[in-house]
């Protein structure tokens, strides 16, 4: 890497979206004065009779949730998409410019225990949350351009509900975020005639410096332009537009990074660490098939975390009024990620005891 990057102010471009970040790694010298204490682990049922996402309970629509084994999907009872258009056409007056938008909202609970979060899932649990992630993603991306799966773990990120659910919003246009992915990859495609993602995690393979977790057909890495201080990219080995295209031995394999990558969450903090993840694949959609070679899938992690399971990174300030700004270098954060266990702290404990 390039001589300085970890010692004096500079900024780092963020390829897949143009965005720029600032970076200020000798800030982390700085005297900090907050709480560092370790939290109290919560310990949860692994049945609520109070939870509307437990198996057999009642929703707030007044709808009853099925006896559940295995992964439910639910159409979310407070939907922020609607499948009907209630708005005629698009509108513009000067300045002021407005289009209908139509999609659907699903929630996924991921187990039928209240107890459990994704790293204390089995992997073949896990599994069974990809297969219904691809799916959904396959049933929906016929009929919306674009089909957002998401996860917002724990209450810091606005999550209202400890059971292990996501969620999955669909709609007919393409939103902020995938937009500025689409316009960038597709430069790098047409420059190089090769997609930008995979170009990029062949780098990180040779450079190993942000590398987090590597397995036969996934690399997580602390990306090079990474935001929030242990923010991750998750992306397949292999040229994969998107989620249903993945093989059975492409599955299996993310489930044990999944779960590997997330226990090392936990363990850093010794805490369910909060994050909101989400996947991002080719936009879907009836007209979309020729125009998505430049698309490779991945997933991002945001978690707000920054220095104990109590103190996250605020993006405030400057960062709302001009840039996003980071103290801990990325290639810091892929240290301290890789230098946690593979295997979950309350494991840890259990085997102790
Ligand atoms: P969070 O990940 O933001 O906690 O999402 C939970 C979702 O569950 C939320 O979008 C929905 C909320 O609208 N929900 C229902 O669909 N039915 C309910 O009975 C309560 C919550
Ligand atoms: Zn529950």
């Amino acid at each position: 890497m390039m001589d300085g990057l970890a010692d004096g102010p500079h900024r780092r471009y963020n390829a897949l979206t143009g965005e720029w970040v600032l970076v200020s790694p000798h800030r982390t010298r700085r005297p900090w004065q907050g709480q560092q204490e370790k939290p109290a682990v919560e310990q949860r049922p692994s049945y609520d009779p109070a939870c509307y996402l437990c198996p057999g309970n009642e929703r707030a629509g007044g709808m009853t949730n099925p006896d559940y084994t295995e992964p439910f999907v639910f159409t979310n009872d407070f939907a922020a998409l609607m499948p009907d258009q209630t708005v005629n056409g698009k509108y513009q007056e000067g300045l002021l410019k407005a289009e209908p938008s139509s999609g659907t909202c699903r929630v996924i609970c991921f187990s039928p225990r209240h107890d459990l979060t994704l790293p204390e899932m089995a992997p073949a649990d896990i599994r069974k949350v990809i297969d219904v992630w691809a799916r959904e993603t396959a049933d929906l991306g016929r009929r919306y351009k674009w089909v957002q799966v998401f996860e917002n773990k724990g209450a810091v990120m606005g999550c209202s509900n400890p059971h292990p659910h996501g969620q999955v919003w669909a709609g007919n246009f393409l939103p902020n975020e995938p937009a500025k992915e689409d316009a960038c990859q597709r430069a790098h495609h047409h420059l190089h005639q090769s997609p930008l993602l995979m170009d990029y995690a062949a780098m990180e393979l040779r450079e190993q410096e942000r590398i987090v977790e590597v397995n036969e057909h996934w690399i997580a890495v602390v990306p090079f332009w990474a935001v929030w201080p242990f923010e991750t990219l998750l992306m397949p080995r292999r040229h994969i537009h998107r989620m249903p295209d993945l093989r059975d031995a492409e599955r299996n394999a993310l489930s044990q990074i999944l779960k590997s990558l997330l226990t090392r969450y936990d363990n850093l903090f010794s805490c369910s660490f909060p994050y909101s993840m989400g996947w991002h694949g080719a936009p879907t959609g009836v007209t979309r098939e020729a125009d998505t070679g430049h698309w490779q899938l991945h997933a991002h992690f945001y978690p707000p975390l920054l220095r104990s399971a109590s103190v996250k990174k605020f993006m405030v300030g400057y960062e709302m009024l001009a840039e996003a700004q980071r103290d801990l270098t990325p290639e810091q954060a892929a240290s301290r990620l890789r230098e946690q266990s593979s295997i979950h702290f309350k494991k840890q404990k259990e085997s102790v005891s």
